[in-house]
């Protein structure tokens, strides 16, 4: 067709790009002043292909990288593949192939489609994470954070996908589902691998401040860490002295009026309360129904199906009063929050309101609500002064707060604390698709690190990859796998079965690139210290809370242990908007998922590239319509054209429009607005048709160049095969972004007449949108006004904007 025909060039050009890269980044010779590393969030290679979505975010970040390279500075723009994982996994089930197979054939096709879309990646340190070149290290920077205390196995309420038979961290859950499958997930209690990011969350907390980063990307952050200051209660129970439950509250000023001590049906407790308890089969019958319970009613007790808890007969005993309180289970108190117990204070809380209500347990208020103060639910959830509350009554909550947290400190009955909404990072898996976890387990040993000279372990090649549902991974079937010797005592010893999740592997990939072959560790230090932090991080916000924050905490611990020289991996944090198709949504159920190779097929990589960084400012994201694209396809012939169209030579133009759209564009590709880059290339081109014919040949060949330079970034074949219709060396994409003259961005100047007491006494030139005391200093330089003046000042000014300016004196 002639559209197909309109771009067949590009193929002719990736060819000549692959024999004679124009740009090529040389790693040993990068100086941390002009490098710029431009990363880009590395797909993993599914079946379905490249997502429209990825070349998105891609053809964002060539643009500015093209920019800059066209700047001066040397951009490193690597790619590579996040290969392991339970998506590619779940695909390789369902087809009935092996995962190496099947990802190996999805990265070929994804290798081919990122090639296509004409980004300069820096193919030469491509890497893979399930090559063990590259997990030897990721199983290497576990052990430095397990020796650092930072990594531990332990038995913890965790969260179970039944589909994918498998436990999840808790970032992996979206409004009660898998993350990865979409199922909805359950809780166990199971012996998992956890990296310590709670110690981590007061440092990932303050330095976000200082964070080039999106205001939205920190804000999330820092909801999700949920730092809460508040006070940690002990309850003591009646009757068995051992035992101290702890509950986490921030309104510890209505300690009097708690009416019970609720805890979470997954707390360790609950053991006991099955024993001791008048209605422990009732209780043990609850908890089992809870961990069946799904759906988002689990977590966030809103519309709460089932029942909302059950009340024992065994009482915990009220630190300040002394009083009995019953002790429940309810749902609604979270196992993995604050101590996963809570004190009860139903005329304050409506969550205890509810409860309380719901099974027939006091309400006593302790804090009266101001004037005029409503009360939801039946509970006053505000401030104010306390009352029934002992000696405290009368303080103000604040007040109280403090004088509460002191006497309870006082009676080590608990104290002022700090606690977080963030849990520890659950990193195993008992799936197979992963990096195994480098750890050994023996009878008389314990817990063995795999010695870093054994690294890195390799998965085992096996046949059945199945996930067993036992809560262990298929590699436990493997007796070749598991029994092996102890590396402390030589004695027979078993390994870990479990492999990591995904995330471990990509919350460090952007330290590899630039020592992909370095195998002496898992990256040059010499290297690092020149090509770190990442200068600017292309990607996605779902990415936030996941993968961000835990390339954060993986850095920070490694700068910490003296391992990297930068507390922070991203220095700018981009985020792109989300692209719909005709005003809805991208969805496989809708069928209008934009298959990028399709459309190359069809109008060229180019104008693909050109007309998604134009449908909308590339951070919000824009409305993809076929009728849009193909106004940009015309665009691109008519420009074609346009630079093939020689002059007659005219009497010469005034050539500043092609400074101010040469300035515009570049700032505008600076701060990522593409679409207004495009916008204004759009108009110089109109511009260019219509002044054409009054430029001198010189001037036209001038203005040509320009305009194939300005395009360059975005579409880099059309520049490529314009630049070479127009003479030019090889290649555009060697050459410097055009200069612009500053004089040309002031817009008109103007000649004034000045007057002194109404008579004519000069001129002055000045911008024509001067403000009048610019005028007037610039009036009293001109050598006929001083004379005129004779020292004298003027008294008053009249200025008529472009017309006039008169002294008065
Ligand atoms: C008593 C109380 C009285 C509370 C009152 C609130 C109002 P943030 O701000 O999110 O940290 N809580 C504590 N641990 C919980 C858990 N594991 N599951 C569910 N709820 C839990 O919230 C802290 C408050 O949430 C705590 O303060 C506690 O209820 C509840 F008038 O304690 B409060
Ligand atoms: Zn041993």
């Amino acid at each position: 067709s002639a559209e197909h025909a309109s771009h067949e060039y590009e193929t002719k050009w990736l060819r000549v790009w692959s024999e004679r890269p124009p740009v090529r980044f040389d790693i040993s010779r990068a100086d941390p002043v002009t490098k710029v590393y431009n990363l880009v969030e590395f797909p993993y290679p599914s079946a379905e292909g490249l997502h429209v979505g990825h070349v998105y975010t891609y053809c964002g970040a060539d643009a500015l990288g093209r920019y800059l390279s066209m700047n001066g500075r040397h951009v490193f723009q690597p790619m590579g593949f996040d290969s392991f994982g339970i998506h590619t996994e779940n695909y390789a089930l369902k087809i009935g192939e092996h995962p190496k197979s099947v990802t190996d054939r999805a990265t070929a096709n994804y290798r081919r489609q990122l090639g296509r879309v004409g980004a300069n990646w820096a193919w030469d340190v491509e890497l893979r994470t399930d090559d063990p070149a590259y997990y030897r290290w990721t199983q290497w920077i576990f052990l430095k954070l397990y020796e650092a205390g930072l990594a531990e196995k332990r038995e913890a309420p965790v969260i179970w996908c039944p589909s994918c038979l498998t436990v999840l961290a808790f970032e992996q859950v979206d409004g009660n589902r898998c993350e990865r499958c979409g199922t909805e997930v359950t809780t166990k209690v199971m012996k998992q691998w956890f990296l310590r990011i709670t110690a981590y969350a007061d440092k990932l907390l303050d330095t976000l401040d200082d964070l080039d980063w999106p205001e939205l990307s920190k804000r999330l952050q820092r909801e999700w860490m949920g730092r809460s200051t508040g006070a940690d209660v002990v309850f003591e129970v009646q009757g068995d002295p051992e035992v101290r439950l702890t509950a986490f509250t921030t309104r510890v000023d209505t300690l009097f009026g708690v009416t019970f001590v609720a805890v979470a049906p997954e707390h360790d407790y609950v053991k006991t309360l099955i024993e001791r308890a008048a209605n422990g089969v009732e209780v043990a019958e609850y908890v089992a129904e809870v961990a069946q319970r799904v759906g988002a009613d689990r977590y966030t007790n809103i519309g709460g199906s089932g029942r909302p808890g059950i009340v024992t007969d065994v009482m915990a005993v009220h630190p300040l009063t002394g009083r009995q309180v019953p002790i429940v289970v309810a749902d609604y108190v979270l196992a993995g929050y604050g101590t996963g117990v809570v004190m009860g204070v139903p005329a304050h809380d409506e969550r205890d309101h509810r409860f309380a209500e719901t099974l027939g347990l006091p309400i006593v208020t302790v804090v009266a609500a101001p004037e005029g103060e409503g009360v939801t639910d039946g509970a006053y959830p505000g401030e104010g002064a306390l009352v029934a509350s002992e000696e405290f009554t009368g303080m103000g909550s604040a007040e109280a707060r403090t004088a509460i947290a002191a006497e309870l400190q006082a009676r080590k009955l608990g104290g002022a604390v700090t606690r977080y909404r963030l849990q520890d990072w659950l990193v195993s898996r008992q799936r197979y698709w992963g990096s195994p976890i480098p750890i050994i387990y023996c009878d008389r040993c314990g817990t063995v690190p795999v010695p870093e000279s054994d690294l890195p372990v390799e998965l085992p090649e096996v046949a059945e990859v199945r996930p067993t549902g036992t809560g262990l991974s298929p590699l436990a079937a493997v007796p070749e796998f598991v029994n092996t010797e102890c590396p402390s005592c030589g004695g027979e010893a078993t390994r870990e079965t479990d492999v990591f999740d995904t995330f471990v592997e990509s919350s460090w990939y952007f330290l590899r690139y630039p020592s992909r072959d370095h195998t002496e560790g898992p990256w040059d230090p010499e290297v690092t210290a020149r090509m770190l932090p990442v200068d600017i991080y292309a990607g996605g916000r779902e990415h936030t809370t996941r993968h961000h924050l835990y390339a954060r905490f993986v850095t920070r611990a490694l700068y910490d242990l003296g391992l990297v020289p930068f507390p922070e991996p991203f220095k700018r944090l981009r985020l792109h908007g989300l692209l719909i198709k005709d005003g809805a949504k991208m969805s496989k159920s809708r069928g209008n998922v934009v298959n990028p190779d399709e459309y190359i097929d069809r109008v060229g990589a180019d104008s693909l590239r050109t007309y998604l960084l134009f449908c909308g400012p590339w951070e919000e994201g824009g409305d993809f319509t076929d009728r849009g694209l193909h106004g940009i396809v015309r665009f691109n012939g008519r420009l074609g054209a346009l630079v093939r169209t020689a002059t007659s030579g005219g009497p010469g133009a005034d050539m500043r429009r092609i400074d101010r759209a040469v300035y515009k564009v570049g700032k505008d590709i600076e701060r990522l607005k593409f679409n207004t880059a495009i916008a204004e290339i759009m108009s110089l081109t109109n511009w260019l048709r219509d002044e054409r014919k009054r430029m001198t040949a010189d001037q036209w060949d001038q203005a040509r160049r320009t305009l194939v330079l300005l395009i360059a970034p975005f579409e880099p074949f059309l520049a490529e095969e314009l630049w070479e219709y127009l003479g030019g060396d090889y290649s555009v994409h060697q050459q410097r972004w055009p200069a612009y003259d500053p004089r040309a961005l002031v817009e008109d100047e103007v000649e004034l007449p000045i007057q002194i007491n109404g008579k004519a006494r000069g001129t002055v030139v000045v911008p024509a949108d001067s403000a009048q005391d610019d005028v007037v200093a610039a009036a009293l330089k001109v050598n006929s006004v001083v004379d005129a003046l004779g020292g004298a000042t003027p008294r008053r000014v009249v200025y008529i904007p472009r017309k006039i300016v008169n002294l008065v004196v």
